[in-house]
């Protein structure tokens, strides 16, 4: 009885030791990919009333704004699209991303970089992102959303 108790132990250990070791190897890899790829974690900034979203504020005039060196872009993620329609930026200027959704859950992935965000109503997600390549740039919506999801697509421009 003993002794298959320490067998037991003996399992449970290198359990948690590869647990650690895999919770180690995440922490580094993500840190390298934000020291090689920008920190392009979305966080929430804020809450908004999702009636609101098309006839009030920053969101009811989707735009891209020049600001200094920098551009901010203000995006409705609805069903089944995203406004502004067109977006151009200056490659290797930082990009300032103001997402929301004015209906249910979307999402904003712009192809061969890691912006990947959740659109959820009612909260404003904020990413940044400096484009180094010039080129045309796919948005994916990556959250079921309907009928219309698989053809939830845009498209944004990286002038050189
Ligand atoms: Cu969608």
């Amino acid at each position: 009885m003993e002794h298959q108790e320490h067998v037991i132990e003996r399992y449970e250990r290198a359990w948690i030791f590869f647990g650690l070791a895999m919770i180690t190897a995440f922490i580094i890899l993500v840190g390298y990919l934000m020291l090689t790829m920008g920190n392009t974690n979305p966080v929430s900034v804020g809450r908004i009333d999702p009636t609101k979203v098309r006839t009030e504020g920053d969101f009811a005039n989707p735009r891209v704004e020049q600001v200094g060196n920098e551009y901010v872009a203000y995006i409705q993620a609805f069903s089944f699209g995203y406004l502004p329609t067109e977006m151009r930026f200056k490659a290797g200027r930082r990009v300032t991303f103001y997402i929301t959704s004015p209906d249910v859950q979307h999402g904003f992935q712009v192809e061969n970089t890691n912006i990947n965000v959740q659109v959820i109503p009612g909260e404003i997600a904020k990413v940044s992102y400096t484009f180094t390549r010039p080129g045309t740039y796919r948005i994916i919506c990556n959250e079921y959303c309907g009928i219309g999801h698989a053809s939830m697509l845009s498209q944004l421009i990286v002038e050189p």
